[in-house]
Formats: C-alpha cells, sequence, structure tokens
C-alpha cells in the first residue's frame, strides 16, 4: 500500500478524552472513530489489525475442533423469556420493537440463539458432543463505556457453545477451549492468565477468566507468579487426547480475580515471594453451566441408555476488538504503537527521504514491489513530508520494521533497516534487506 493512496487520518494532538495508551494510541493512529458512546467505526487501519486477530482466533478455534457458523445480531425477545433471561439482564439489553410490535433486542451474548438451533436438529447422543462458534457484534448498553474499544457498548466478540451429554463430557470440551485460548493469546505476543472467575449472568460455577497483566487493567487480581511465565502448550496439542493435566498444571496455581479472592487462602497457598496481585485487561471467558439452557428450553437428546437427557453446556468468549486495544496496552512505548509480527497491519514500512530524488524513488519501488511480491505486505512512505515528520509518524503506527532510504545511503548502496521494539539499526543493500525482511516473516502467514 502506498501512503499516498491510503486513508490513515492520523491526529497530532493526543484526545483529551483518552485516559489510556492505548485509546490514545487507536485515535492518534488514525485506527477509530467514535460516533457515540462506545460505538465506532473501524477506519482502514485498525480494521487490518481486528481482522488479523480474528483471523487468529479463528484458526485457533478450528485446531480446536470447533466450527465456525454465524447467528444474527438481532433476536427474538420470546427466546430470552424461555431462558428467564429476559427480565434479568436489565438495561444493560437492548430493546427494539419492530413495526409489527414484536420484540427484539441486539444480542449480549447467544446462548438462547445457539440453544434453539441445537433442540431444533441435534437429537441423539450419537451427535455429541458439537462445538460450534460464531465471530459476532455484540451490543451491551455499559452504564459506563470507556477506555475506547476495551469496554464499548457495540464490540466484536467470538463466542463458543459446546453440548455434551453428561458433565465429565463437558468438561472435556471446556478443557479444550482452556487450551486453545492458551494458544490464541500466545500467538498475538499476549501473556494470558487463567484465573477462577465469577460467572454473573451466564450461570454456572466452573468459569475462568484470561486476564493480560497491565496498570491500566480494570480487575483487580491476585495470582502465583509462576503461573505468569508458563509457557502456553503450544500449537502441537492433540485436541484428541486427554488435556486434563495442561489444564491442571495452570489451575493449581492460585489465581482469582477481585471478585473471588480471599486474601487468607491466597497467604496460605502461595508462598510471599511468588504473591503476585496486579491489575488485568479481561480478554477471554470461560463457562461451564450445565443444563441452565437446555433444561429452561427443553434441549434434550437421546443417551446410550434409551432415555432423554438435556445437553450439559459450556460457552467461550473472547473480546476480539478488546484485544487491540490489549495489545497496544501491552506492546508500545512513548513513541507509538509496537505491533507483534503476528497482528501487525504491515509488515514493514518503507520511508523514502525524498520523494521526487530519481534513486530514492526507484530504489524505493525496487524495494515495494519486491516486498510485496514476497508477501510482506509493505506500507509505502511516499509522502512530500520531511524526514522527520516521516520518522515519527511511521514510529506512531509501529510497523516491527521500518527501511529507510536517502540520497547518503543509496551512494553507499545501501539502506537503513530500523528494528521498532529494540530501535537497532542495520545497514544493509536493498537485495539483503529485502531477504531480512522476508525472512522475518517466515514462520507466519501475513
Ligand atoms: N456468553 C459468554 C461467553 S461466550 C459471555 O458473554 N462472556 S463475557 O460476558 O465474559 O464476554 C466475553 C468477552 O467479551 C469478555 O471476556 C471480554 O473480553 C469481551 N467483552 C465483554 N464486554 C465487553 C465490552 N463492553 N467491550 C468490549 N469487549 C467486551
Amino acid at each position: 500500500m502506498r501512503l499516498s493512496k491510503y486513508f490513515l487520518p492520523l491526529l497530532k494532538e493526543t484526545p483529551a478524552s483518552a485516559e489510556i495508551a492505548s485509546h490514545r494510541y487507536m485515535l492518534r493512529a488514525g485506527m477509530i472513530k467514535q460516533h457515540s458512546a462506545g460505538i465506532y467505526s473501524w477506519l482502514p487501519f485498525g480494521y487490518k489489525v481486528m481482522k488479523k486477530i480474528e483471523q487468529i482466533v479463528r484458526e485457533e478455534q478450528n485446531r480446536a475442533g470447533c466450527v465456525e457458523m454465524l447467528m444474527p445480531t438481532i433476536q427474538p425477545a420470546e427466546l430470552w423469556r424461555e431462558s428467564d433471561r429476559y427480565d434479568d439482564y436489565g438495561k444493560e439489553m437492548l430493546r427494539i420493537t419492530d413495526r409489527a410490535g414484536r420484540e427484539l433486542l441486539y444480542g449480549p451474548t447467544n446462548e438462547e440463539i445457539l440453544t434453539d438451533v441445537f433442540r431444533t436438529f441435534v437429537r441423539s447422543y450419537k451427535e455429541l458432543p458439537q462445538l460450534l462458534y460464531h465471530i459476532q457484534w455484540k451490543f451491551r448498553d455499559e452504564v459506563r463505556p470507556r477506555f475506547g474499544v476495551m469496554r464499548g457498548r457495540e464490540f466484536l466478540m467470538k463466542d463458543a457453545y459446546s453440548f455434551d451429554i453428561n458433565m465429565d463430557a463437558a468438561v472435556v470440551s471446556y478443557n479444550k477451549m482452556f487450551i486453545a485460548y492458551l494458544n490464541t493469546f500466545a500467538r498475538m505476543g499476549l501473556k494470558a492468565v487463567p484465573m477462577r472467575a465469577d460467572t454473573g449472568p451466564i450461570g454456572g460455577d466452573l468459569s475462568h477468566e484470561f486476564l493480560i497483566l497491565a496498570d491500566t487493567g480494570e480487575s483487580e487480581v491476585f495470582c502465583h507468579a509462576d503461573l505468569v511465565d508458563m509457557p502456553a502448550p503450544g500449537l502441537d496439542v492433540d485436541f484428541d487426547s486427554d488435556l486434563q493435566s495442561l489444564v491442571d498444571a495452570r489451575t493449581a496455581l492460585y489465581a482469582r480475580t477481585d471478585e473471588m479472592h480471599e486474601q487468607d487462602v491466597f497467604e496460605a497457598e502461595v508462598p510471599r515471594a511468588k504473591r503476585l496481585s496486579a491489575r488485568g485487561i479481561e480478554v477471554g471467558h470461560i463457562f461451564c453451566f450445565g443444563d441452565k439452557y437446555s433444561k429452561a428450553m427443553g434441549a434434550k437428546v437421546m443417551g446410550p441408555d434409551g432415555k432423554e437427557h438435556f445437553a450439559q453446556m459450556g460457552s467461550y468468549g473472547v473480546g476480539v476488538s478488546r484485544l487491540v486495544g490489549g495489545i497496544i496496552e501491552a506492546s508500545h512505548d512513548d513513541a507509538g504503537i509496537i505491533w507483534p509480527k503476528s497482528v501487525t497491519p504491515f509488515g514493514v514500512g518503507i520511508i523514502n527521504l525524498r520523494v521526487g530524488d530519481d534513486d530514492c524513488d526507484r530504489v524505493c519501488e525496487d524495494l515495494y514491489g519486491k516486498l510485496k511480491f514476497a508477501g510482506v505486505d509493505p506500507l509505502y512512505d511516499d509522502k512530500p513530508d520531511r524526514g522527520g515528520v516521516k520518522f515519527s509518524r511511521m514510529d506512531l503506527i509501529g510497523l516491527p520494521y521500518q527501511i529507510v532510504v536517502g540520497p547518503r545511503g543509496i551512494k553507499d548502496g545501501v539502506v537503513e533497516i530500523k528494528d521498532r521494539k529494540s530501535g537497532e539499526r542495520q545497514n544493509q543493500s536493498p537485495e539483503a534487506a529485502i531477504a531480512f525482511i522476508t525472512a522475518q516473516y517466515a514462520d507466519m502467514s501475513l
């Protein structure tokens, strides 16, 4: 992409309304535009990152054996009356009436809809387990939408739902999602820590939140420090094998969010030097709630015993749009964003320090064409601005690598490669620069 042809409306001033780094940088880097509290347009640069995150989430759901579908954003009130959540959900639910006077709502979550699908089509335990997911917009009329996309009203969620014949089987499904989540967040360069959590309006008593630790997080967390450093299981996990020991290794260490926290248990279970109390951003939440919805809505299957059983269910959410902000909270400096390679909107930025100079233009065009061909999706700054403007702009938008092309370097046959994170610079021939950048992305599909 040529910057001169791209839509990247950068802000020079830091907007006063933005309290945390991710919100500030998302506004300054032209990623989002707010229209109403907690309701945003995703501008091209922000949208590209969200799509990358969505794709990682999708790949890891698929790897765990979860099957993708799409459910509507607008749901009928009757289904929520069946599950008895229509009145309980209160003001957080956006309620709509259609022209015939029928009551509808903009879905804050989809347990009812998928239970309705399930009860229509699934009859026998032989068709279980079922693990289905979609990636769809949700609406929650939050009391205090804030921190940009972190607590929006309209937000993108991946939500998966599992149906099993009994509780033991339901826990097997739960464990699959538990492990898939660890791998999902690790691929985004995040350390997400699983913590025992409250279930709130979703229900049940087995539940974990996945939090990334950050000072600006909304939740207070208490955990064993070793849990934070435990590596993700890895993409070669066999999801058909018994995952219980992988889950147990993590749940054995104390980790609770503030609602679940008991200071005396924390102190009894965790040696002083390992006690970590911090703030965290909730990026995922998984629940196993048994037959709460299947019983209320009559979702039954025939068991091996010839009797009907209510399906035992779980639901599993990831905050896809929240993760865009979460990743920036975890990875930025004073100059701007530092994208992890796996979610960066462009693989490399090319800075032409003298647009209009034949040599600079020729070298840049050559780099641009070859990097594009190599599949690393370059962003070419071909705008006629001063060097200082270009450098700070490229730092702000945070691409992992920059290639700086100027007349002095060209005389010596070199361009400069800058690593955004470490700040390290190296001079290389243009051909070597292409090889270097391409190699950095060899292990991932951009
Ligand atoms: N039905 C269950 C699981 S599918 C559910 O709704 N869980 S949830 O309420 O915990 O939401 C799942 C994830 O969505 C959360 O972990 C969080 O990352 C994200 N999320 C929730 N509310 C918001 C919000 N207002 N803005 C942005 N992301 C949100």
